[in-house]
């Protein structure tokens, strides 16, 4: 096959004799075509079927040991000058970069096909959804691409009327870590990756193209690429309020964008539009508006339950792509936190022995297509996205922030955003359960300097009277007996029935230098094992421990210079300097 873009034809033709694959496969999108790749891998042990019977169409695989998560400090954001990627970026100059990652793709296809895959980040007609084509000699990302993004013969012919694609090309080359790279040229709209099959490094359309390459194409552009889930919520009467939240990998964006009302709130309804990420838009009227960019979940599998998430729980039960989890002894699937069965075969094949660590890798993830998902809306497909009514940042904090607040302004928000903090997971690679300063949950994922991130943001007040209101949450907060405060899943409905009662102005609150914090008494704890000292605990501020907070967010921004924004130095001060009265 070929294409009628010459641009992307030239482009195939040179990737092909650079890495000399032995055949081009150009992607068609169909399900024959995913059926066929399923085949091959089988026939070739990429994947291994799973208990056809309890979970029909699902596979495993697993990946190399040494290859089970994001690798941010071989992550490169490579542009000309090293101010414009800023301190929250690795940074190499394009010319450097391009010789040293093309080195290594160097004939990497000898032996292998080189898949040409089109795609559409976005509703497929449009026009907050961007193309990229995907060059990679990796079945499995073929198959990974088919359930997370609308790829194929339709995103090609949108690249080929609209001109413009973000280049993408990816090898898992020998896999070995010294020989792993994550390149992005935001200046070019392109991307290379080498040596990693895993997710976030290999499906380039994710993180690589929706957040990292569409983050810097959004500021030019006016518009933001966004860490978020996007979720509709919808009350006894039927008033649907679309909220978009911005959680560090790993804090429960899945299980939020797929909650389950609690039997205490009857006749709540709840909408998933998208559980990672999420592209905003102002349209004509001001409105800030949301579409997911993806069409499919690359979700966290341990922790997967019926409480905890039935709506994943069960779409994972047929038509998945399971990547490092173990299996039972029936070859079903199984991870800790299930709830059912036991392992009898570790994540990497091994004869289960708790000695060698868990059963399941704990970034043992599912891929599936968001049409699996019992609560998906079919707003998601929406070409006009979905009207913003909050967007809510959050972290996992142990201690000091409160259940819920709100910010007093929109640029109030964006410091509120810029300060994100949360505890490690096992999503990157490194060490876990240390905090780390995550702004708007997009320290991995901001494609340039945050300094100028921030800006950006701060403008949107400039253009627009009707922008949503912003809040900050904590799910997680503990007593000093390491317990949790507040009980969390379909619970946390409780918490944004009190947002959404905010945005219409329903509810008083009570004014706190950080924000606006709930009277305990506004949020319903009906039936909840909840003492009063819990919910005073989660509703109030430790103005000292505060202070050390806003202290510590001013020595953060300190590290971005004279690019910081002088109106977010403000916010910090001036709040410093209310705790301080
Ligand atoms: C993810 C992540 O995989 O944020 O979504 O790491
Ligand atoms: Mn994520």
């Amino acid at each position: 096959m070929s294409t009628k873009n010459s641009a992307l034809q030239t482009w195939v033709d040179q990737v092909a004799s650079h890495t000399q694959p032995d055949a081009v496969h150009w992607c068609t999108g169909t399900d024959t075509e995913y059926q066929e790749m399923i085949e091959l891998m089988l026939a070739d042990g990429t994947l291994s079927a799973l208990n056809a019977a309890q979970y029909p169409n699902c596979y495993l695989h697993r990946s190399d040991p040494s290859d089970v998560a994001r690798v941010e400090h071989l992550t490169f954001v490579c542009m000309d000058n090293e101010d414009d990627a800023g301190p929250n970026n690795h940074w190499m100059k394009p010319a450097e970069a391009h010789a040293k990652v093309d080195a290594l793709f160097d004939r990497c296809m000898k032996g292998r096909t080189m898949y040409v895959i089109p795609y559409c980040m976005g509703p497929i007609d449009s026009p907050y959804s961007r193309c990229g084509v995907e060059i990679t000699d990796s079945a499995y990302v073929v198959v990974n691409m088919k359930l997370m993004t609308r790829m194929g013969n339709k995103a090609l012919t949108r690249i080929e009327s609209e001109g413009s694609f973000v280049k993408g090309l990816h090898s898992t080359g020998d896999l070995d870590p010294e020989r792993r790279l994550i390149m992005h040229f935001p200046d070019e709209l392109s991307i290379k990756s080498i040596g990693s099959g895993y997710g976030g490094n290999a499906l380039l359309g994710k993180k690589c193209h929706a957040l990292r390459i569409a983050s810097y194409q959004a500021r030019q552009e006016g518009w933001l690429a966004e860490h978020m889930l996007i979720v509709g919520l919808e009350s006894p009467d039927g008033d649907v309020h679309y909220i978009a939240c911005a959680f560090p990998s790993a804090c429960g964006k899945t299980n939020l964008a797929m909650l389950i009302p609690p039997a205490s709130l009857p006749g709540w309804k709840v909408w998933t539009l998208g559980d990672d990420i999420a592209w905003l838009h102002l349209d004509d009227d001001g409105k800030l508006r949301a579409i997911n960019p993806e069409s499919g979940y690359f979700g966290v599998v341990p922790g997967t339950n019926e409480k905890t998430n039935k709506n994943a729980y069960d779409m994972i039960k047929h038509d998945t792509i399971y990547t490092n989890v173990a299996t039972t002894k029936n070859n079903e699937p199984w991870w800790e936190g299930k709830k059912d069965g036991s392992p009898a075969t570790d994540w990497q094949g091994r004869d289960y022995d708790a000695a060698n660590g868990t059963a399941a890798h704990p970034n043992s993830r599912f891929t599936v297509a968001a049409t699996n998902n019992a609560s998906y809306s079919s707003l998601a497909e929406a070409p006009e996205g979905v009207p913003i009514s909050a967007i809510v940042f959050g972290g996992r904090r142990k201690k000091l922030a409160p259940l819920v607040y709100e910010a007093k302004s929109w640029e109030h928000g964006v410091l509120i955003g810029a300060g994100v903090a949360s505890e490690t997971t096992a999503a990157n690679i490194g060490e876990v359960g240390v905090v780390r300063r995550d702004p708007m949950a997009m320290k991995p994922f901001c494609g340039y300097n945050f300094a100028d991130y921030w800006a950006h943001w701060l403008s949107f007040a400039k253009r627009s009277d009707k922008l949503p209101r912003i809040f900050h949450v904590n799910w997680f907060r503990q007593n000093d007996d390491g317990e949790f405060l507040w009980p969390g899943f379909g619970e946390n409905l409780r918490v944004l029935r009190w947002i959404i009662d905010r945005c219409e102005d329903r509810v008083a609150a009570n004014e706190t230098p950080i924000g606006y914090l709930p009277h305990p008494v506004d949020i319903d704890t009906t039936d909840l094992d909840i003492s009063d000292a819990a919910m005073t605990a989660l509703t109030s501020i430790d103005r000292d421990q505060w202070r050390a907070e806003m202290e510590s967010i001013g020595e953060y921004f300190d590290t971005y210079g004279d690019r910081l924004p002088a109106a977010l130095r403000q916010q910090q001060q001036d709040i410093v300097k209310a705790l301080m009265s």
